[in-house]
This record gives C-alpha cells, structure tokens and sequence, in this order.
C-alpha cells in the first residue's frame, strides 16, 4: 500500500504547519504534497516558506505564491489586498523568490495504473496565465476541466471549505485550507492507494492555538485585524 500526504493554503500560519510537517514525519509516506498559498493572509509566510523549504515536501504554486513572483496583476485584486500582498513581499528574501521560481503548478503522479493529478486551483504549465482571475468556478466549470484533462482523482486547494465532486469517472477533491481554521486543530489529507482501492481521508491532528494568537496580536499589517477575525476566529480587541 502506498501513502501520499496532501495539504494547502496555510496562510501564513506556522503552528499549523510545523504540527503537520511533525505528524507527517512520524508516518511513512511516499510523497508529500503541498497545493500551494504557504503565504499571504496569516503572519509568518517567510517563516512558513523556510520550513517547507527545509522538508520533503513537493511545493507547488499557488496564487499567492504568484502574486510574489509574478506580480499583483495577473488577477484583480481589491487595493487593500494589494497592500496586504506588497507587506508580504516584504517579509520575503530573495532565497524564498528563488525557491518559489523553480516551483511548478501542478503534478501528475500514475500509480498502480491511475491517474493522480494535484494542482492549487486547475492551473495548467502549458498555459502562461490560467484561470485568472482566480474566479470562484461553479460544478460545470469543474466538469469542463475534468472533460479536458481525463484524470482518475484530481486535488485542488485555494477553496477553504474542502469539498468533493464527482464527474463521470474521475474524482475531483478540494481539501481545503489547513492554515486558516478557528479551532485548535488542523488536518491534512491522506491518500491510500492499494491494486484495488483508492482511500481518501482527512488526518485531525492539534497545533498550538495558543502561541498563534499571541503571534498575530503582536504582529501589525495590512488587514490584520479583519483577517485575524475572518480567517482565523481571532479578535484582536
Ligand atoms: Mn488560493
């Protein structure tokens, strides 16, 4: 039986990235992939940008990601975002730009005869701009794609709420965000694939809570506040 670990958009949070990365590395996994958005949003991108670096992990790019290395325009962003992206370029060295180059969109992996495809959010390498703006699709532009690219399961991140769906043969699953969570757990994704069975589960594990508060309290950037609210259950005040 083969093992693969899947997770995406931590956002910037660093506790619930080094408890995966911790859980992960106690278990005997194949491959280990993450779908991308490591930064933006939360308030540790370089430092989260660092451990990924540091570890085995197959890092492939997210919007996020693009907007550091390709620029702020490629979607269409609101101004306040904007300067929340220039603040997190800022934080960035030229190491995490270096990396971030030589990142891919997506990957395609056959095992056992199936077709496994991970990407952030349907982004295509032979396309230089791939469904941008990053536009919420609806169930019949995932059927579309899935009609165009005849994968067994496809994995997608940069929707936070996972979900599945289901098109003809193939299996599309979204696993969510793992960063950006208000409760004291995270998860990531597991991938089984035995001659013949594919299992898919979400791993529950604990990250410090705790010490990402505090982080994000003593911490001032663009949008903090609403962010630390929305994204994270945090009030500041
Ligand atoms: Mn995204």
């Amino acid at each position: 039986m083969k093992k693969i670990a899947v997770f995406s958009d931590i956002h910037g949070n660093y506790q619930v990235l080094s408890s995966i990365l911790d859980d992960i590395n106690k278990d005997n996994f194949m491959e280990v992939i993450c779908l991308g958005d490591v930064v933006g949003i939360g308030p540790d991108s370089s430092k989260c940008l660092d451990l990924i670096m540091n570890s085995n992990v197959t890092m492939l790019l997210g919007n996020h990601e693009l907007y550091q290395i390709k620029g702020t325009e490629i979607d269409d962003l609101k101004t306040s975002f904007v300067e929340h992206e220039k603040w997190v370029f800022e934080t960035l060295e030229e190491r995490h730009l270096e990396y971030l180059n030589k990142c891919k969109l997506s990957k395609d992996l056959l095992i056992n005869g199936r077709l496994f495809n991970f990407c952030h959010f349907f982004f295509d390498d032979t396309k230089e701009y791939p469904f941008y703006p990053f536009a919420i699709l609806n169930d019949g532009d995932i059927s579309l794609i899935l009609k165009n690219n005849p994968v067994d399961y496809m994995f997608c991140g940069h929707h936070h709420q996972a979900f599945q769906y289901n098109y003809k043969s193939s299996l599309f699953t979204c696993v969510g965000s793992s960063g950006c969570v208000c409760e004291n757990t995270t998860f990531y994704t597991v991938i089984e694939i035995d001659c013949d069975y594919v299992k898919i589960y979400r791993k529950e594990i604990e990250y410090d809570k705790k010490s990402f508060e505090k982080r994000i309290k003593n911490i001032d950037y663009p949008d903090r506040d609403i962010i630390s609210k929305s994204f994270f259950g945090v009030n500041i005040k």
